[in-house]
């Protein structure tokens, strides 16, 4: 049962039991309604309370139940709530921990609520690109005013229970056990008529319609592709305007019409796809974790610099070590000035910023960072320079410390050959800027420790990262998918495209940033690196050579003011380059190319297929441990678009047998090596499967 029902002298205890938050589900919702109408039936019963079982009342509705028949399935949650407030007897939510979505709707249904300080108080329903379909958007604002309700509902943040204490939303903050305080409050309002309903309350607000232009104004500029947070507005305006029951209806559609956009389709899958990571099959939940209460990085520069922040922001001392006081000292400054920049937009406090800094200790000297509990390499991407670095690790790091490296493309298996202990060898791959960027890719080499696996994936939560398992293979599976986009991009424009046309078409599919921007942004020469390895280990793969040209001529990008694009000083704007588009044009007269006109649609189908393709190499090689892995590397770290909810994803939006029809078609162009169609693709479009 995930509703169970019991009597406590002449009051009833209705509680949710439905781990891990008390989702209302369709058997937990019928488990209520049963409740409310046993308690009603029986005379003895004078009062109800409802409470949460576990970690809190109730994180909302049952989100794995959306779009399957048992959503909708009566009792639906309004008619639950329904029923609750017209029960004959007071029913009270006692809350602790979550009331959120429609958990705090069903609150907001009962006649009262009381809670413990520490509960988080929340429609989050917009993060998952819904509204609250529960009455939500119609009861909140008669109980907290418009103001504060259409905030927390268009924002979808927590509030704490305890800043709410003192509104309408609890009759009572108990202070000493939760269902000794709500049994004292039963007791004392069982007698109390008429009920109290939210519903009853009314709005009052000067110039209400004012004020829901200027929120509709200000929402249309931040909610970006998604229609949610608009429609949220739409809804508590009929809360303000219409009498409750109709403004309930337009609620409702509202809710059914967002819930079958593809933009909360790629919201859901998102939010699943976050926890779904931190689950590794062979790796149980309850593996013994190591401590990790102190770090060291090797190397100050910006990546080295970008981590150190990371564990002083959760507060792990980080010990940050070069070999050179200069370069040490550049690093410390740039840390430094990185801090005071968030203090200066008003991100951290003085106090912060000292506490911060002063976790963080710069050393030239191996011994000093031999008791560590976890060391990050983050030195040159070379392999004899990793040698060095692991072989002296390997003598200096106390036995049982995590030795990672944040190699974005070298063999995890060939840097723990170089220590004795291989087990302890992981790689940790952040993305730049290091403190910012929420994807951190954890590579299993073929001899890590499931106990230094799970440490480290914890570890990624303690510092706010999304943490994404990936296998050892060059590139792991961003950049091995990203080589494939950038090969793409680079085709296109021998084909026909200018480096800004391309940039422009894959921004309004919604990329943060074009191939070309990207490149100008990382540095150019990277790419260039990569190359000239991979012309000699794999001739076999084809390039565009185009790059190779504009780094011939030192435009390494925005760090030398000239790459694709040009920069003025202090000025990151890209401004198209005469030299570049002509040197393009001319490369594809050597190749005897004509260019030819080419749509957007082939820009983006042509770059966006291309990590599609090899994503399914990535999974079918058990790379990556499911598709919803893939797209959380590319939600979290390469900018890919939150609404279209990962390229796997998109891809199953679009149909897979569509994906594998153009796949074929643009293996007909001028580059068919470039477009051989991965088995797992050809066999689910067969199916008629999808990747997630
Ligand atoms: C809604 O209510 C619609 C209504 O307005 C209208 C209906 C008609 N359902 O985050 P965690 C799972 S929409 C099912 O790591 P935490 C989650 O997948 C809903 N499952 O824990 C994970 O499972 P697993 C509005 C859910 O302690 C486990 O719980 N509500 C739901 O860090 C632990 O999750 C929301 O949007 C759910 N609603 O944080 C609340 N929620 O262990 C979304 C979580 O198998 N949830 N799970 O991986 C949250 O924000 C956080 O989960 C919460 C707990 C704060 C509750």
């Amino acid at each position: 049962m995930t509703a169970t029902y019991r009597e406590q002298g002449d009051i009833a205890v209705i509680t949710l039991n439905n781990p891990p938050v008390n989702g209302l589900g369709y058997d937990t919702r019928k488990g209520i309604v049963e409740g409310i109408l046993q308690a009603n039936e029986n005379a003895a019963i004078r009062a109800i309370i409802l409470a949460g079982e576990g970690k809190g009342f109730s994180g909302g509705a049952d989100i794995r139940e959306f779009n399957t028949p048992k959503a909708l399935q009566e009792p639906w949650l309004q008619t639950v709530i329904q029923i609750v407030e017209n029960s004959g007897k007071p029913v009270i939510a006692a809350i602790h921990g979550v009331a959120m979505g429609g958990g705090l709707e069903l609150a907001l249904g009962c006649h009262y609520r009381v809670a413990v300080a520490g509960a988080q108080i929340a429609l989050p329903e917009v993060k998952l690109g819904i509204l609250p379909g529960a009455g939500g958007t119609q009861r909140l604002p008669r109980i907290l005013g418009l103001e504060t309700a259409l905030n927390m509902i268009v924002s979808g943040n927590p509030v704490m229970s305890e800043k709410l204490a003192g509104t309408k939303l609890f009759d009572h903050m108990i202070t000493g056990e939760l269902m000794a305080g709500a049994m004292d409050f039963a007791r004392k309002v069982a007698d109390v008529r008429p009920l109290p309903k939210v519903r009853d309350i009314s709005i009052t607000y000067p110039n209400a319609d004012g004020y829901l232009q200027f929120a509709r104004n200000t929402v249309r500029t931040v909610a970006g592709p998604f229609p949610a947070p608009l429609k949220c507005v739409d809804a508590v305006a009929a809360a303000v305007n219409k009498k409750f029951d109709d403004g309930l209806k337009v609620e409702r559609d509202l809710f059914l019409e967002l819930v079958q956009t593809s933009e909360s389709k790629a919201l859901r899958h998102a939010f699943f796809g976050e926890r779904a990571a931190s689950k590794i099959p062979d790796v149980p939940a309850d593996t013994p974790l190591r401590t990790i209460r102190s770090a060291a990085v090797i190397g100050a520069g910006t990546m080295g610099g970008g981590i150190a922040m990371n564990f002083a922001n959760a507060g792990i001392p980080v010990k940050v070590l070069e070999v050179k006081q200069e370069a040490l000292d550049k690093g410390m400054n740039i840390l430094r000035k990185n801090y005071e920049n968030s203090m200066k937009k008003g991100k951290l406090t003085q106090e912060q910023l000292e506490k911060r800094l002063s976790l963080i200790s710069g050393t030239m000297s191996y011994d000093d960072i031999g008791q560590a509990d976890i060391v990050i390499e983050a030195v040159f991407e070379d392999m004899s320079v990793k040698e060095v670095v692991f072989k002296k690790l390997d003598e200096v790091m106390k036995p049982g410390a995590i030795l990672a490296s944040n190699t974005s493309t070298l063999d995890i298996d060939k840097i723990a050959a170089f220590t004795k202990r291989p087990q302890d060898v992981i790689g940790t791959h952040f993305f730049s800027p290091a403190n910012v960027m929420k994807l951190l890719e954890i590579v299993r080499g073929e001899k890590t420790a499931k106990d230094v696996l799970a440490t480290t994936m914890a570890l990624a939560k303690t510092i706010r990262k999304t943490g994404v398992v990936s296998g050892v293979c060059d590139g792991f599976i961003g950049n091995r998918m990203v080589e494939q986009y950038i090969r793409q991009a680079g085709f296109l424009l021998e084909e026909g495209c200018l480096p800004e046309q391309v940039d422009k078409a894959i921004e309004k599919f919604g990329f943060a940033m074009g191939p070309f921007r990207m490149s100008d942004l990382a540095g150019n020469d990277i790419g260039w690196y990569i190359r000239k390895r991979r012309y000699v280990e794999k001739p076999e793969v084809t390039y565009s050579k185009v790059a190779d040209l504009l780094c011939e001529k030192g435009r390494f990008g925005q760090k030398t003011s000239a790459g694709w694009y040009d920069y003025k000083p202090n000025d990151r704007k890209a401004y198209p380059s005469d030299e570049v588009n002509q040197m393009i044009i001319a490369h594809s007269k050597d190749l005897g190319i004509e260019h030819r006109k080419i749509s957007d649609q082939e820009i983006i189908e042509r770059l966006v297929y291309a990590l599609v393709n090899e994503g399914a190499l990535i999974l079918e090689e058990g790379i990556a441990m499911k598709a919803s892995d893939i797209d959380m590397v590319y939600l979290t770290g390469y900018g890919f678009p939150l609404f279209r909810g990962g390229p796997m994803f998109y891809a199953d939006t679009i149909g897979l047998s569509n994906v594998l029809m153009a796949i074929n078609r643009y293996g007909k162009g001028r580059h068919p090596e470039a477009w051989v169609p991965a088995p797992l693709l050809v066999k689910l479009a067969a199916e008629s499967q999808a990747f997630n």
